[in-house]
């Protein structure tokens, strides 16, 4: 088989890079080890940029989100019992952003490919990127007992942090940066009414806690947990009694709680490798970077590595220019160390951190404060959030 880009991973870089390119007359394939039910089980995110949702359109599946994504002008911090609303809409002239589960987008993205009949490969064995060092990069893989090989001009390394791809290249071509938090978060979905119209970021003693949602029946909830923690310690009760002790009373008295039917510890890290590109294998989404999902940045990162990607190849083929993928790497890392900055920022002040000091946890009082007394520290929250300019 040969194509013009092989794509490993049907995440969502893969899926919105294989959609743009597609629609843009570029053959590609999609290899994943994963099933596809497994992949459209997956609950990730939540809430997506403006920009992440120009993609969406300009892909041709945003219909779906727009119809059933609930467009959110801002969000409250919650602290020392009281709320703070961060008014996005007003703060920076009009962006908000879209709760839209990253499991829909998945499926509105999978869906699509199929209905274009674009070629996937799931439950494929030992995905391996090659010779992406020359010029004649190739990729194989194990399935039904047989190894195939999809020659190509580029590989898109689109499958997430503990992927191949980023292995695939040698320790003297790539450096990683790496910060790794003393805490994880302890996440359920739950078939009931959120608390909040919009999101509530909490800080308490207890440590953190965010309230979020999926649709107005369906709420996502987090609370910060030590990493040694295990689910089966967490009663659905016992989750429900500890995050409303980290809200303010008005929260915890309007909760409506009700079993759980997700209930997952996820780690936090703050991840880098640079550059995203070697020879014709380019690193995209969580394959290269990862940030803490404080900031809700993972999955928008993910679109904007896209973006420049998709417009860097489509010159190449259309200009034969290939000025856009070399430029690549340079303009994705600028962005994603700034998110990377954002991300790290809002854990820091949201986060109880164990063995914090008096003074480290007077600072981190003294950012909330600075931040719900000043117009100018709300406008730099609130820019960042919403997602800066690609
Ligand atoms: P993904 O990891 O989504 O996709 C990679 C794909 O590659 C997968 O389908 C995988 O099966 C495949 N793959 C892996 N290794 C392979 C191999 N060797 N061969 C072939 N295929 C391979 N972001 C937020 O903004 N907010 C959140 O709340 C949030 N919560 C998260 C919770 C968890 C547990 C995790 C892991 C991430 C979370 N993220 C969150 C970040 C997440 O949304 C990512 O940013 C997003 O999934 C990035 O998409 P991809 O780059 O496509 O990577
Ligand atoms: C989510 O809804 O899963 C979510 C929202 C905002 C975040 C992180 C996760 O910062």
């Amino acid at each position: 088989m040969r194509v013009q880009v092989a794509i490993i991973g049907s995440g969502p870089s893969g899926l919105l890079l294989g959609q743009l390119l597609g629609n843009a007359g570029i053959e590609t394939v999609i290899i994943d080890r994963a099933s596809r039910n497994h992949i459209l089980d997956r609950v990730r995110a939540g809430v997506l940029e403006e920009g992440t949702a120009r993609l969406m359109d300009q892909a041709g599946v945003g219909a779906r989100m727009h119809a059933e994504g609930l467009p959110h002008n801002g969000f409250s911090l919650a602290f020392d019992g009281r709320d703070h609303r961060i008014d996005l809409f007003a703060l920076t002239g009009g962006s908000r952003m879209l709760v839209y589960g990253q499991t829909e987008l998945t499926r509105d993205l999978i869906d699509k490919r199929d209905a274009d009949g674009q070629p996937s490969v799931y439950e494929a064995i030992d995905v391996a990127p090659h010779a992406f060092d020359g010029s004649r990069p190739y990729v194989t893989y194990e399935k039904n007992g047989q190894t195939h090989r999809i020659d190509c001009d580029f590989i898109a390394g689109c499958d997430g942090y503990h992927g191949t791809c980023r292995r695939a290249v040698p320790d003297s071509a790539i450096r990683t940066f790496e910060k790794i938090y003393p805490f994880g978060w302890l996440g359920i979905l739950s078939e009931v009414p959120p608390v909040s119209d919009e999101l509530v970021y909490a800080n308490h003693p207890n440590g953190f806690a965010l309230c979020s949602m999926r649709s107005h029946t369906r709420s996502r909830y987090y609370i910060q947990c030590a990493l040694d923690e295990s689910i089966e310690e967490w009663s659905d009760d016992r989750f429900w009694s500890e995050l409303r002790r980290r809200l303010p009373v008005h929260h915890a008295e309007a909760m409506v709680t009700g079993p759980s039917f997700e209930k997952s510890i996820a780690p936090l890290r703050s991840f880098v490798a640079e550059p995203m590109r070697f020879g014709s294998l380019f690193l995209v989404g969580d394959a290269a970077h990862i940030v803490p999902p404080t900031g809700a940045k993972g999955l928008n990162l993910a679109a904007s590595d896209v973006h420049y990607l998709f417009a860097g190849l489509r010159e190449y083929y259309e200009d034969r220019s290939a000025s856009g993928i070399d430029a690549y790497s340079a303009r994705a890392l600028a962005r994603v160390w700034k998110a990377e900055r954002f991300s790290w920022w809002m854990t820091t002040m949201l986060h109880r951190f164990p063995n914090t000091g008096d003074f480290d946890q007077k600072i981190q009082e003294a950012e909330l404060d600075y931040l719900t007394h000043s117009h100018a520290a709300e406008k730099v929250l609130a820019e960042n959030y919403v997602g800066l300019p690609y």
